[in-house]
């Protein structure tokens, strides 16, 4: 079968320098004429043939140097076209070649997208447009002309500056764009259609005027305002804290309704799946600017980590997504609430990355080897490499990572490079060896670290005993130990933090333990008394930790940590030891129960704690992180019960106070959606939604927050809870939002998910009968993924029915699917992932269900990939 292996990499004996194209758009076919300048390199025999990538490609024309070729000369099959003997000198490829846009459903290479014409190259869509040497090692000089119909597309753009445009007087026009930077081809992109936008301009710290624009339907200019504001921050964020200019004279976005990814960062031309741009109070909630922020800034970021240095091979992916991840993150950061956006980004590790390493798709953060490289846009190469990226600045401290990253930018620009390149700069700028630091990007799984601890009153003497352990994951049987930064401190009795006078046994510092090898016992001396310590402060490395704290030493971490991150995390320790306890069957712990209940009232009554915190430290893990924490054989309706009736259990008698805090936090200043209002609004909506699960008052409270709401936050805070939670006014509230919005499809979007999530029995043939509707946009992925995206993924109990029928209706869809757009088809296919961990009836019908579909013919490689990897 077709597997790539990392160690077979080797250059092309040819080499694209520069490229040249010209697009006639038209309506059913496209022409595409490209002449490209390939040189041979150093060390290429003669009679080495030129073999060039391609698909669904129809060649009409094929010369060198303006000589058309004999049949004899070439070769063109589905898989790409062969020149059997080029010349052994810097010679010019031409061809012609026509594509059909109109019938693109995979959404990779040239595609329409509601009328509008654009592309998506990454990884290997290029190869759709024209034949090419696609891979990111090769770099070109793209020069790109199009023409097209005045009227349909009287916005045509391309990546780099715009050099000349026109009318050619037959109702058709022309413009023509250059990018001085080389690049390599999954960085192309284009865009040809009748779209309004907003301009602006943002003006570099040397004194480089760019032109900003962001392009969208007619009508929802204004919607892309925040995306703008959040382009300009971004812009200004990376001079500062990296030093990074833009490079271009012009920076262009474009919302399209049809993308298989969220955003891509083409050069100079980024193009959005428009979920991540449009943006208004009453249509997106403070999640959705965000996330728009967050994701404007990190194709930005992009420009420099990614664009201006790429990757040399799709195995390096995490090169420029591991890194811009940690980019992105550092300024949301800074934007907003560290403390708040550590914790989200942990929860989220935990949710998508934790269940990947921890299952049968684990891989490690650089693959050495693949079958369908889209398949490896994951959690994994994406939160995971982020993870890496920091535990690196943690080492090395934020003067150091700096130091390292000015070296990165200064030696590799230009250049298409790897994960040791990226090392070394690191090591050089620091003169520290990071030979083991590496094995975070080759190795799978997420580390256990245990620690124990033991305190000796006669010595005053405190010791640690640490040790770390990965298990074995698919296909890597055997794990080596990892670097482990582990920030940490000792907590006295009053709370303070304590001090020692000396250390022995490991490599530690004032607040942080490095553990290199398998174990280590450290012991500290002069500890007056016994501490309670606070491990993996800032969630300092991506592992599971096992202590043998009691309750009430968490209970103390949550009231006393100096780090917020593990003053959350113990909350979150002690609810999860309680309700692993429920579903286990034993004894409730009332005292412990209470004692939680009263750690949730001291820390909603907290005058020093930030709303947005006290948001998350009032959530109790969800269900699948409880599931993954039992670990096996798990029965995801015993989970819900159980945490259901924990809730109850600990808000219930806070009720009271919460609807006082509800109300409290009730505000009628005119929306914004900066952090502090965000935060304010996050608590209320946490309350409201606690109070539907415990307190029979709450979903009449939820029901009238539907009604009054004055921005979509609230609204679908409240749509959500109860739909979810599928009360009595879940139907007529969904029916109401349905009709109050029709006609926008971003908040249809919402209205899917939340009837995929639905609680009840019933809502496996709701998603049915939504689904086959007639009028259901089957083509598009964000309603795709809404719908039974999150029927896959967020909703654990209906899914996983005993019965098997929620598995057998994700398999079918996937099937379908499939033959329209594989990526999407794949994607979905991942919430199976869960299955190996599931108890007995649930596994077997997932096993059947999955094997059903094995048996399916014609299958794409992506799909039959995931489903080959996920049958073990
Ligand atoms: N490069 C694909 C989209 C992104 O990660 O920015
Ligand atoms: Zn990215």
């Amino acid at each position: 079968e077709h597997t790539i292996y990392l160690k077979d990499y080797a250059p092309t004996p040819y080499t694209i320098v520069s490229v040249d194209l010209d697009f006639g758009i038209a309506p059913d076919t496209t022409k595409v004429r490209a002449q490209l300048t390939i040189e041979p390199r150093e060390g290429t025999a003669a009679g080495t043939p030129l073999v060039l990538d391609g698909e669904e490609l129809k060649l009409e024309e094929i010369a060198i140097d303006g000589a058309p070729l004999v049949l004899s000369a070439y070769a063109a099959d589905a898989n790409g076209l062969t020149v059997v003997n080029p010349p052994q000198r810097r010679f010019v490829l031409e061809t012609l070649v026509a594509i059909t846009p109109e019938t693109n459903t995979r959404l990779m290479g040239l595609y329409r997208s509601s009328g509008v014409w654009c592309t998506q190259c990454e990884p290997e869509g290029f190869r759709r447009i024209t034949y090419y040497l696609d891979r990111p090692d090769i770099l070109a000089t793209f020069k790109v002309r199009m023409t097209a119909d005045e009227a349909l597309a009287p916005v045509l753009l391309a990546n780099g500056n715009l050099v000349s445009r026109g009318s050619l007087g037959n109702g058709q026009h022309f413009a023509v764009w250059e990018d001085p930077f080389p690049k390599p081809a999954y960085l192309f992109a284009l865009v040809a259609g009748d779209l309004g936008s907003i301009t602006d301009t943002y003006t570099t710290g040397s004194g480089r005027k760019v032109d900003l624009a962001i392009y969208c339907a007619h009508g929802k200019e204004e919607q892309c305002l925040w995306a703008m504001d959040s382009l300009k921050r971004s812009m200004a964020w990376d001079e500062k804290r990296f030093g990074r200019e833009y490079d271009l004279d012009v920076f262009n976005i474009v919302a399209v309704s049809d993308f298989n990814f969220g955003a891509m960062e083409n050069k100079g031309l980024n193009i959005f799946n428009d979920r991540l741009v449009f943006a208004r109070p009453e249509t997106a909630t403070d999640a959705d600017y965000e996330s728009i922020e967050r994701v404007i800034a990190h194709e930005y970021f992009h420009n420099w980590t990614g664009n201006r240095i790429t990757c040399r091979d799709w195995f390096q992916l995490c090169l420029k997504e591991g890194l811009t991840v940690y980019r992105d993150q550092e300024f949301t950061s800074d934007e907003r609430s560290r403390a708040v956006k550590r914790i989200s980004d942990v929860v989220t590790l935990r949710a998508t990355q934790f269940p990947e390493d921890g299952g049968p798709l684990a891989h490690p953060p650089r693959p050495d080897h693949y079958r369908e490289i889209n398949n490896f846009y994951t959690p994994t190469v994406y939160e995971k490499g982020a993870e890496v990226v920091r535990m690196l600045a943690t080492l090395l401290g934020q003067d150091g990572f700096r130091k390292g990253m000015d070296l990165y930018f200064e030696r590799h620009d230009g250049e298409a490079t790897t994960i040791e390149a990226f090392l070394k700069v690191f090591e050089d700028a620091n003169e520290v060896d990071l030979t083991q630091f590496k094995t975070w990007y080759l190795q799978a799984g997420t580390p256990k670290v245990t620690v124990s601890d033991s305190y000796d009153a006669a010595s005053q003497t405190y010791t640690l005993s640490i040790s770390q352990e990965t298990a074995p994951t698919p296909g890597e049987p055997e794990k080596s130990d990892v670097v482990l930064p582990i920030k940490f401190g000792l907590i006295g009795p009053n709370g303070s933090p304590m001090g020692w006078s000396g250390v022995t046994g490991g490599e530690v510092s004032d607040d942080m333990i490095v553990l290199r090898g398998k174990s280590a016992e450290i012991t500290f001396s002069g500890v007056a008394s016994r501490p309670v310590p606070s491990f993996f402060r800032e969630f300092s490395a991506p592992v599971n930790l096992e202590t043998d704290l009691t309750q009430e030493d968490r209970l103390f971490l949550a009231r006393h940590d100096s780090d917020p991150f593990n003053r959350w995390q113990a909350l979150q320790d002690v609810g999860l030891a309680l309700v692993k306890d429920m579903v286990a069957g034993k004894q409730t712990d009332e005292g412990a129960i209470g004692a939680l209940s009263a750690a949730m009232d001291d820390t909603l009554a907290s005058g020093s704690l930030d709303d947005a915190f006290k948001a998350l430290a009032l959530t109790l893990p969800d269900e699948q992180l409880i599931g993954r924490a039992i670990g096996k054989d798990i029965d995801p309706e015993a989970i819900h019960r159980a945490r259901v009736a924990l809730i109850r259990a600990v808000f219930r008698p806070l009720a009271g106070k919460m609807r006082g805090a509800y109300v409290a936090l009730g505000s009628d200043a005119p929306y914004q959606p900066d952090a502090v209002q965000a935060g304010r609004r996050a608590l209320r909506n946490r309350l409201m939604a606690l109070l539907v699960t415990a307190d029979p008052e709450g979903p009449a409270l939820a029901a009238e927050q539907y009604r009054n709401a004055t921005n979509m936050t609230d609204r679908f805070a409240a749509l959500a809870a109860i739909g979810v939670a599928w009360t009595a006014d879940a139907a007529p509230l969904l029916a109401d939002f349905r009709t109050r919005f029709a006609g926008d499809p971003l908040v249809f979007d919402k209205w899917l998910a939340v009837s995929a999530r639905a609680e009840d029995e019933g809502v496996l043939e709701r998603v049915q009968a939504i689904l086959a509707d007639p009028t259901f946009p089957k083509n598009n992925p964000n309603r795709l993924r809404s719908l039974v995206g999150s029927f896959a993924m967020n909703n654990p109990v209906q899914f996983t029915r005993a019965d098997g029928a929620g598995f057998r209706f994700v398999t079918q869809f996937v099937a379908d699917v499939d033959t329209r757009n594989p990526q999407v088809a794949a994607r979905v296919l991942t919430g199976f992932r869960v299955w190996p961990m599931l108890e007995a009836t649930r596994r077997e019908a997932a096993r059947e269900a999955l094997t059903a579909l094995k048996e399916s013919e014609g299958l794409s490689r992506n799909t039959s990939d995931i489903l080959t990897r996920m049958l073990g």
